[in-house]
């Protein structure tokens, strides 16, 4: 048992000091920690120094540590603890992108120092004064639940308490999981080769140590960042939330929201807000490995074409390549000067091309790109002469492979991108791979290392996920080079796709001189600013069809929007049902690609017969429909973190309903997707969160509102609805048709077509949405003034209407985009009248809903529209 008392309390403007003696009991805990030996409080900061009081289970425990807890802004708390007398690996200068207040601040947090022994930190809500991190020990009645702060060379750990037991959480990627955390369960943080075919919840291809805690009984949410990039567990249990940390130094973050939203728009302040894609990279994707020659690659754009489906984009995986070797192309199967024509004629219809890039470069005698890397120095060296590169194996066989820390390495990329480039004039790059993926473990030519006496980064004295960390990668042991001097890959290994992003983001924005469209199979925490990903190997299962939506939502919460799984299902085989429910579901995914592996049946669109095919190009043509929406979606990701994709309980936060919802989600604030995920399936059990709710295609009024409803959804039926209060911009796609060329509808097309507002009443009869424009591949539209933002409101007094127009910016050119009709979905009877602009107009008409059709309504002008 403990005792606590408390002799002395400073409060301070933003940070509340304890200093309190403490009787610690023996063996309880087993590791208390630290001693505090001095604090210092200035302005925005409390300065805590530490001196160890009992060494840890591992050894080489540090003596003297330094807390530094910072208050960055009004919602941001920083809380960083450093080794005193040593520089330790740290990532805070590459990731964060945060700029701490100067102006002073009333916070929405304070923190609780326990200065005494052991040292334990709170951070607490002031609004409610609850608690939102607690390291201290010991419950309010002295039981003991874990260590105090254990900072060792090669293991750290750091245990918070929770106020009230099992509470939601949301994050610690990636993995595939369901969206609410187990409570009973060893996350592991640590990139892998891993498809989420496999067991859920084991540690997949990318790292991002943050989580949201939402109470829901509050509706108050608050958000934690450990920005660290070494192999990691996260334990949780009923009590409490322990972090076991194999390197770096503890650097936490916490988001006070106390929306959810609001706590994504602060993590994206630090890790970075998600970049603006090119609007082409919103539009259909078709993909496969097993496409083997150009041939097979140009039949599969022919027969879209002569199926009418709208194709943007079609890719190649590494079949092009000559003996799997990157920026080569095999001369028989995919002539280079035959695939570079192919590339520019699909550019002639507004089509697109993307390919795989590996980043295991093959050891091949007489390979360019292999002596390129050798004489530029720029490679991951091997431990055991620390000049030689490190050799993996990987599709080419033996590969050495580029450490994008070192500015050699990312100079090599650039020239061999370059060089590709000059050859297929690519319009966006899928790197694979990159967590490094090896198919042997460790050093090839030293295949399954055995543990090495004194410290092995293979085995490190705590092994997260309890496998050796070289497990199907690359030694631990192995040296890159970075900005701050020689690190090993032990303290980085998370951050290798994530440097490679990096990399080739630089490479292609300087090749290209527009945005880059980059998909990535690794990720780390602040990815999203760079590039994009997809949630790597699932299998063609319902399973996996509904593992989708919590993947692409926690996606969407860890900062990287345009995110997708493969459409279809990669591994195994897919069929007519399957793929037509995932046409549906898919087609809402921010990032939509149909992809398969090299033995799976065929599964494009047209495939299965005519009734799949017409299911997929309804789902495609809903996508494009949409565009509008998403790009400004996209908008409000990029300028304040805003996930395009949203769990349910993100606007619905104090609905106890929703804490766990993952079938169901909405499409930024108002559209709600509620997909079949079951095999057969011909009805969905839906929630309706308390509020008023359209179906989006009939405008009919939904009678739900907070209870579960059964919706009808044959084959061809994807169930969506309208929250009411919306004015959602569509550019209509259906009823496109064919040029002479033939070739379907592709984004560039859509977008120059009439625009249809769907306008949704609310109680108040009240409506509002937003329009953002620009010419969707330039880089920085938005910080150069080159867009337009334009907003619509819909204000009634329930006898008069009112739908008008403001534009906020204008720097985009409009004016060759009209509002074409306007549909009011919660109107209740026809009008007796509408003026448009002044001028009353007779093409109006009710049935069920309002639709006001044939305008010509510039969307450069503002405009009014008024009905009785
Ligand atoms: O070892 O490039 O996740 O999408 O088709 C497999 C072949 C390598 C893994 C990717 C998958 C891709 C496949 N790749």
């Amino acid at each position: 048992m403990m005792k606590y008392s408390l002799f002395l309390s400073v409060f301070l403007l933003v940070g509340v000091i304890f200093i309190g003696s403490l009787n610690v009991n023996a063996s309880c805990p087993a590791f208390p920690g630290y001693n505090v030996t001095n604090y210092q409080r200035y302005p925005n900061d409390i300065v805590v120094e530490l001196s160890l009081l009992s060494p840890g289970p591992y050894g080489n425990d540090i003596q003297n540590a330094v807390v530094h807890l910072s208050f960055v802004n009004a919602e941001v708390l920083r809380v960083r603890i450093l080794d005193a007398d040593n520089q330790r690996w740290e990532i805070s200068d590459i990731i964060n992108k945060l700029v701490p207040s100067n102006e002073p601040f009333n916070s929405l947090y304070e923190t609780k120092v326990h200065a005494a022994d052991p040292f334990s930190f709170a951070v607490i809500r002031i609004s409610d004064g609850s608690v939102l991190f607690n390291t201290s020990p010991t419950d309010e009645n002295g039981n003991c639940l874990f260590n105090g702060l254990i900072f060792s060379d090669y293991y750290i750990e750091l245990s918070t308490q929770f106020e009230s037991p099992n509470p939601n959480l949301y994050g610690l990627g990636e993995r595939t999981t369901q969206l609410r955390l187990l409570n009973n369960y060893t996350y592991t943080i640590f990139n892998k080769d891993e498809g989420t075919a496999s067991t859920p919840n084991i540690n997949t291809y990318g790292s991002h140590p943050f989580y949201m805690n939402l109470d829901s009984k509050t509706g108050n949410a608050h958000g934690v960042l450990l920005l660290n990039s070494n192999a990691m567990d996260i334990v949780i249990q009923p009590q409490s939330l322990t972090y076991k940390v194999t390197g770096g130094i503890l650097d936490l973050f916490f988001f006070m929201g106390p929306s959810p939203l609001q706590v994504i728009q602060q993590y994206t302040s630090v890790v970075g807000k998600p970049h603006m894609p090119s609007y082409w990279s919103l539009g259909w994707h078709q993909c496969r490995w097993g496409y083997r020659t150009l041939q097979d690659t140009m039949d599969v754009v022919s027969n879209y074409t002569y199926y009418n489906i709208p194709l943007e984009t079609i890719w190649n995986d590494i079949d092009y390549m000559d003996d799997y070797k990157d920026f080569t192309s095999d001369p028989e199967r995919f002539p280079p000067d035959q695939y570079g024509a192919f590339v520019d004629s699909l550019h002639a219809n507004n089509q697109h091309y993307m390919m795989i890039v590996d980043p295991g470069i093959s050891n091949a005698t007489g390979y360019q790109s292999y002596e390129d890397l050798i004489s530029s120095g720029g490679y991951i060296r091997d431990a055991a002469d620390g000049v030689s590169p490190v050799i993996g194996m990987v599709w080419p066989g033996f590969t050495a492979f580029p450490d994008f820390f070192n500015p050699d390495g990312v100079s090599f990329w650039q020239q061999q991108l370059q060089n590709w480039y000059n050859v297929v004039k690519f319009d966006g790059i899928w790197i694979d791979m990159n967590e490094i993926s090896n198919f042997c473990s460790g050093n090839c030519w030293n295949i399954d290392p055995a543990p090495q006496p004194g410290f092995d980064p293979n085995f490190p004295p705590y092994i997260p996920g309890g496998i050796q960390l070289s497990d199907r990668t690359i030694n631990m042991s192995s040296i890159q080079s970075t900005a701050y001097g020689d690190v090993l890959h032990y303290n980085i290994h998370n951050l290798y796709g994530y440097s490679e992003g990096v990399a080739t983001r630089r490479a292609l924005e300087n090749i290209q001189g527009t945005r880059s469209t980059i998909i990535s199979r690794s990720t780390f925490a602040g990815a999203g600013y760079h590039y994009s990903h997809w949630l790597g190997d699932n299998k063609s299962t319902y399973q996996d069809l509904y593992y989708s939506i919590p993947g692409i939502l926690l996606m969407n919460m860890f900062g990287v929007p345009l995110v997708g799984a493969d459409i279809g299902g990669f591994n195994g085989n897919s069929n007519g049902p399957l793929l037509a429910r995932w046409m549906q579901l898919g087609n809402f995914y921010p990032f939509s690609r149909n992809h398969n592996t090299y033995n799976g049946v065929p599964q494009e669109p047209y495939v299965f017969g005519e009734q799949v095919m017409n299911i997929s190009i309804a789902a495609i043509n809903m996508k494009y429909t949409l565009l509008p929406y998403y790009y400004t979606l996209f908008h409000f990701a990029h300028t304040q973190g805003n996930p395009v994709v949203r769990p349910l309980f993100f606007e619905y936060s104090n609905d106890e309903n929703t804490v766990a919802i993952d079938q169901q989600f909405l499409l930024g604030s108002h559209i709600m997707v509620s997909p079949v995920l079951v095999e057969d399936a011909v009805t969905v059990n839906a929630y309706f969160p308390d509020d008023t709710w359209y179906d989006f295609f009939s405008g009919e009024l939904m009678t739900y509102s907070g209870q579960n409803a059964t919706l009808d959804a044959p084959l061809e039926v994807i169930p969506v609805h309208l929250r009411a209060g919306a004015i959602i911009p569509t550019q209509p796609t259906y009823n496109y048709e064919k040029p002479a060329n033939g070739v379907p509808i592709t984004t560039t097309i859509a977008r120059t077509l009439p625009f249809e507002l769907i306008v949704s009443l609310d109680q108040g009869i009240y409506a509002y949405g937003q329009l953002y424009l620009d010419d969707g591949i330039s880089l920085d539209t938005y910080e150069n003034g080159f867009y337009s933002l334009i907003e619509f409101e819909l204000t009634s007094d329930s006898v008069t209407f009112k739908l008008s127009s403001t534009i906020d910016t204008n720097g985009y050119d409009a004016s060759h985009l009209n509002i074409g009709s306007i549909k009011v979905y919660g109107a209740t009877s026809l009008p007796s009248n509408v003026v448009v602009n002044g001028q009353s107009i007779t093409t109006y008409q009710f049935n069920n809903y309002l639709l006001i059709e044939n305008l010509e309504i510039p969307l450069s002008e503002t405009f009014e529209i008024d009905w009785s």
